[in-house]
C-alpha cells in the first residue's frame, strides 16, 4: 500500500499543508489504497513534504506524485480535456502553488497573532528551554525563503494586493462550473481545492482571506470537493459540505 508522508491534521484542515492536502486528494482521484505517516519529516528526501512510498519507491513532491501515480497506474487525470484546456489548468496550478501559497506563507509566519494560532505549534515537540531560539531560527528561515522567492520584498498591501488577483483569477475561472474544469474533477481540483482551503482557513486573520470569502462559489466548490473527497467531513474552513 502506498504510504503518503504528510504534517497530520492542523489548523482545523486533514493536514496543515496545502500540498500534502493535494497529494491525498490526488491518491483519492486515483482510487488507490493509502496509509499517512505524519513522522516522516526528517526523512524527506528534498527536506519537504509530501511524499510518498510507494513499494519502497519514494517519491518527493506533490506533482511528482501525481506524474508517478498517472504513469504507474496508467490513469489520466486531465481525462476528457484539450491540449488547450491542459496549458490551463498547469498555468493555474503553478499560479496558485508558486505564487498564492507564498502569500499565505507570508501572512502565517510573518504575523505574530497568525503564528501563533497556526505555526507555533509545529513546535510542540522541541524541549521547552531550546524551543524560543528553535522558533526564532526556523521564522528567520521562513522570512529568508520569502525574500527569495521575492514576494517577501513586497509590502503587505502589494502581497494582499497579488494574492486577491491570482484569487479573483481562480473564482473567474471557476465560474459557475462545479468543478475548475468543468463538470467532473480533473488533476487541478487537488490544487484549486487544497490551496483554496488554506486561503480560507478561518484560524487566520488575514485580508486575503476577506479577499477569498467575497467569492461565494469559491465557497460552493469547496464544499463539493469535501463531499466528493472528504465525505466524513461535514464542514471544512467554514464551507458546508454539499454535493
Ligand atoms: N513543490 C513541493 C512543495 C512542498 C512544500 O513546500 N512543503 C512545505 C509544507 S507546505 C514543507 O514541507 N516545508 C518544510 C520546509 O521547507 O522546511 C510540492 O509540490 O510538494
Amino acid at each position: 500500500m502506498i504510504t503518503l508522508y504528510g504534517f497530520g491534521p492542523g489548523h482545523g484542515l486533514p493536514d496543515s499543508s496545502p500540498f500534502v492536502m493535494k497529494a491525498e486528494v490526488l491518491l483519492k482521484m486515483a482510487g488507490q489504497p493509502y496509509r499517512i505517516d505524519t513522522t516522516g519529516f526528517s526523512k524527506a528526501p528534498k527536506g519537504k513534504l509530501p511524499y510518498i512510498d510507494d513499494e519502497g519507491e519514494r517519491i518527493a513532491d506533490s506533482t511528482f506524485i501525481r506524474w508517478h501515480l498517472e504513469k504507474k497506474y496508467k490513469i489520466d487525470l486531465d481525462r476528457g480535456l484539450s491540449d488547450d484546456q491542459r496549458a490551463t489548468a498547469w498555468a493555474f496550478e503553478r499560479a496558485v502553488e508558486d505564487h498564492l501559497y507564498w502569500t499565505l506563507v507570508y501572512a502565517r509566519w510573518t504575523d505574530d497573532a497568525n503564528f501563533d494560532k497556526g505555526p507555533r505549534h509545529f513546535f510542540r515537540a522541541v524541549p521547552a528551554p531550546i524551543r524560543p531560539l528553535v522558533v526564532f531560527a526556523v521564522r528567520r528561515k521562513v522570512r529568508g525563503a520569502l525574500r527569495a522567492h521575492g514576494i517577501g520584498r513586497h509590502s503587505p498591501s502589494e502581497i494582499t494586493a497579488l494574492a486577491a488577483r491570482s484569487i479573483d483569477a481562480v473564482a473567474a475561472h471557476l465560474g459557475g462550473k462545479p468543478f475548475f474544469m468543468g463538470s467532473e474533477p480533473v488533476g487541478v481540483d487537488a490544487t484549486i481545492f487544497a490551496f483554496v482551503v488554506g486561503t480560507l482557513c478561518p484560524i487566520f486573520e488575514t485580508p486575503i482571506r476577506s479577499a477569498a470569502e467575497r467569492h461565494e462559489n469559491l465557497k460552493r466548490y469547496v464544499g463539493r470537493m469535501a463531499a466528493r473527497f472528504y465525505p466524513d467531513l461535514r464542514e471544512i474552513a467554514g464551507c458546508q459540505a454539499a454535493a
